[in-house]
């Protein structure tokens, strides 16, 4: 068969359900085998990072693989701090870049796209991806892509495959389907023991989840397991979304210093702190009051599960959470804290509109239709979140880049069908809002709440008295309508309260909600995390 179909049925083989991508001419007959054989759907988007972003939403909403398509070099750099953001946040996301054939790199010119070398972008994509393949010889490429889309599962991080144009119809044979790399089942039960042990010995043992319990696809596992243990149990912000609907007693969303006080209490008072699936970063750990003891602690990351002195090495979560399954029992010690109940209730009167009343807004819909999946950029918008009914949510609560809620929406919409809450600030949304003019193409129908404050608000959280975190005035409302959806502007928030029973009762295009802000309008939560950060970093005042 072609090339390019033993490429496209061994993605799909392996997982992917779609492709997101922007095709230019080295990419062009890639694009037409895409689009020709019906493998898999092809959703063409307007910027090369929403198409990185889309494709790696759906990767963290199916559990399995995102797939991206561009162009050699202005495609494919163009994407690359997206595709950093799914290396650091553990989505496997493939890049598919199209590149020249064999015989006009040897013609002795530069090519159009080129940088240094012709291998630049590769080298590029080195740091970005955890598996690289170049498609150039067609009796190799069935075991090279059958190479990096095994890592891609198994690392749960971006891979890399160039296709030169013209091996996309060289003969090649099917890829070799997926066989995941032995686990040593000894050593999982081993360190199962080890942790058991370990959390029987303390007097306050508690239970962190993290965002490779989801990228693994053990939500439900690890539900079964924090029932059985009884023990507090709390989620990262990076894992916000994870077991959304879940019947586990979770004690709430560790955020140091800027989240709750009983969960920050309970998580670094522990002697004996299981973290499943975390990724240590300063989202969580840079803010809390008691710097976390690691000696204390059970680490669970990468394939590694870390003691105070020793590693076992080569233990899949998979393989961790099978074995302590098999050894779980109640260990009913250290009281857990009530959940915070969510704020509900917005007032719909005619005052100025707070962050803290878009959350009440949100969750008084969620009570009456159902909670819906959100995709948020950064901003205040994802500290707002923290503060909703606990739904499915998709963010880059690590990694931190704007411009990654719109896109990341429509990933979402077309991974799962659902339509999505989309929550922006207006500096973000000035990246990447764009990619909505895309919807009415495709059916898709997102509610985006813009959270225009008129200024990089979280940068003047961290540094107020200057003028050029303030932002003009763009009247995004007004420009919904030329992309093809439907545009509110409010600034009550009786205004807000009808602005969205409206755009949820109109459910025929994409909805865009304008919430005007004052500009030093900031949530609760954010307020906490500016002020704990300021006390402990290098962006102190004076
Ligand atoms: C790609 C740095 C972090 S937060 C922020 C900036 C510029 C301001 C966000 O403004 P917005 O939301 O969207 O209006 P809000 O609530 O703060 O008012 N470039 C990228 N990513 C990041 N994180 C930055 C710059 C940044």
């Amino acid at each position: 068969m072609k090339l390019a179909h033993a490429l496209l049925h061994a993605l799909s083989d392996y997982g992917a359900r779609e492709i997101f991508g922007i095709p230019g001419d080295f990419a062009l007959p890639f694009f037409k085998e895409i689009e020709a054989s019906n493998i898999l759907p092809l959703y063409t988007l307007s910027h090369e990072p929403g198409v990185g972003f889309a494709a790696d939403a759906a990767a963290r909403f199916h559990t399995s693989l995102g797939v991206a398509a561009v162009t050699y070099g202005a495609g494919a750099l163009n994407m690359v701090n997206a595709v950093a953001t799914a290396y650091a946040e553990k989505s496997p996301l493939v890049v598919i870049s199209g590149a020249p054939g064999a015989r006009e790199g040897a013609m002795g010119l530069g090519l159009h796209h080129q940088v240094k070398h012709l291998d630049s972008q590769r080298l590029v994509y080195n740091e970005i991806t955890s598996a690289q393949a170049v498609l150039d010889d067609p009796t190799r490429a069935p075991a090279e892509i059958a190479r990096v889309l095994t890592a891609a599962r198994e690392t749960s991080r971006p891979v890399y495959i160039e296709l030169p144009r013209d091996m996309v119809a060289a003969e090649a044979d099917a890829v070799p389907a997926f066989q995941p790399t032995p686990e040593v089942p000894e050593a999982a039960a081993a360190c199962a023991a080890e942790v058991m042990a370990r959390l029987q010995r303390a007097e306050v043992p508690a239970l962190l989840l993290g965002v490779e319990l989801r990228r693994y696809g053990l939500e439900a596992k690890v539900e079964e397991l924090a029932r059985r243990l009884a023990i507090p149990t709390a989620n990262t912000f990076m894992a916000r979304g994870i077991l959304a609907g879940a019947d586990v007693p979770l004690i709430g969303t560790y955020l140091g210093l800027a989240g709750e006080e009983g969960v920050r209490s309970v998580i670094e008072g522990s002697d004996a702190l299981l973290m499943l699936g975390v990724i240590l970063c300063d989202t969580n750990f840079g803010t809390s009051q008691r710097q976390i003891d690691l000696r204390n602690a059970i680490h669970a990351f990468d394939r590694d599960v870390r003691f105070a002195h020793h590693v076992y090495g080569n233990v899949s979560l998979a393989a961790l959470v099978d074995a302590l399954l098999d050894v779980a029992e109640p260990l009913g010690r250290g009281a857990a804290p009530e959940p915070k109940a969510p704020a509900r209730g917005l007032v719909a009167d005619d005052a100025p509109i707070t962050p803290d009343d878009v959350t009440r807004a949100v969750n008084d819909l969620f009570s009456r239709e159902g909670r819906m999946p959100i995709a948020s950029d950064m901003g205040d918008c994802l500290f707002t979140a923290m503060d909703m009914v606990l739904t499915e949510l998709v963010a880059p609560g690590y990694y931190a880049t704007m411009g990654s809620g719109v896109p990341m929406g429509l990933g979402l919409q077309a991974a799962t069908g659902r339509r999505p809450l989309i929550l922006v600030g207006d500096g973000a949304f000035q990246m990447t809002g764009w990619e909505l003019g895309n919807c009415r193409r495709y059916g898709w129908t997102p509610i985006v709440l813009v959270f225009n404050n008129t200024a990089w608000g979280m940068l003047k959280a961290f540094q107020a008295d200057t003028a050029y975190n303030d932002l003009d005035d763009w009247r995004f409302a007004d420009i919904a309508a030329g992309l093809g959806g439907r545009g509110r502007r409010v600034t009550t928030r009786a205004e807000l309260a009808e602005a969205l029973a409206a755009a949820v009762a109109d459910t025929s295009t994409f909805q865009l909600i304008e919430i005007m802000l004052p500009r030093d309008a900031l949530s609760a939560t954010l307020r906490r995390f500016t002020s704990a950060i300021k006390q402990k970093s290098v962006l102190k005042d004076g």
